[in-house]
């Protein structure tokens, strides 16, 4: 894929890897993009506006059939006009409050969303940083989380291969997640 170009292999085990690359989830040559989505699943601003205007009106036709998702949890759809990418998977990040629960339910939606796309076919799947915008989740802690979610997730999947991409849209998530090799 031509984003491997520009991409650093972080972790990987004999089937799988994690990159980091540059730039939007939008762009993604993947089979599943995730979107960090609020509990209606109706749209937002950030990341999932970016995936809404892109994707069309189709996505929120789509998204109004599924009763919205609960904190932690991920559902799948259709990527409409995003024609790089398969599927969009929806998922909900912790508002931060600076619990330990925010951790919990962080992890929850990587590894939620890594099922759903397994469940679905899909081989390679690009995440933004669930939570790190709008929901105010330090960077430094949310990559640390991911990271070893997915760590964890492609060890315990021995005999999937899955290509993870971390998107870092903003300079400081390319940083962060720099300094976790
Ligand atoms: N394109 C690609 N990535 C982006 C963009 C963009 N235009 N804008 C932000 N990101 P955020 P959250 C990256 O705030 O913190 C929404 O309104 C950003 O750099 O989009 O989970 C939802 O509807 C970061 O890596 O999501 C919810 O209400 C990642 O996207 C709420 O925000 C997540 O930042 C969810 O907040």
């Amino acid at each position: 894929m031509s984003q491997d170009i520009n991409a650093t292999v972080i972790y990987q085990n004999e089937k799988s890897q994690i990159r980091i690359v540059k730039g939007s989830v939008v762009d993604m040559h993947v089979d599943a993009i995730v979107n960090a989505a609020n509990s209606s699943l109706l749209g937002g601003g950030g990341v999932d506006g970016a995936i809404h205007r892109a994707a069309g009106p189709g996505l929120l036709e789509e998204c109004r059939t599924l009763n919205g998702c609960r904190c932690g949890e991920a559902k799948i759809t259709g990527a409409y006009n995003i024609t790089n990418a398969k599927h969009i998977i929806h998922t909900v990040g912790p508002i931060y409050s600076g619990s330990p629960q925010d951790a919990e339910l962080l992890a929850s939606c990587y590894k939620n969303s890594l099922d759903l796309a397994l469940e679905n076919g899909c081989s390679s799947i690009a995440f933004p940083g669930i939570s790190t915008g709008v929901y105010g989740y330090p960077i430094a802690e949310a990559a640390q989380v991911s990271l070893h979610t997915v760590q964890d997730w492609i060890n315990t999947h021995p005999d999937v291969a899955m290509d993870v991409y971390f998107c870092c849209f903003r300079d400081s998530e390319l940083d962060a997640y720099m300094r976790l090799q």
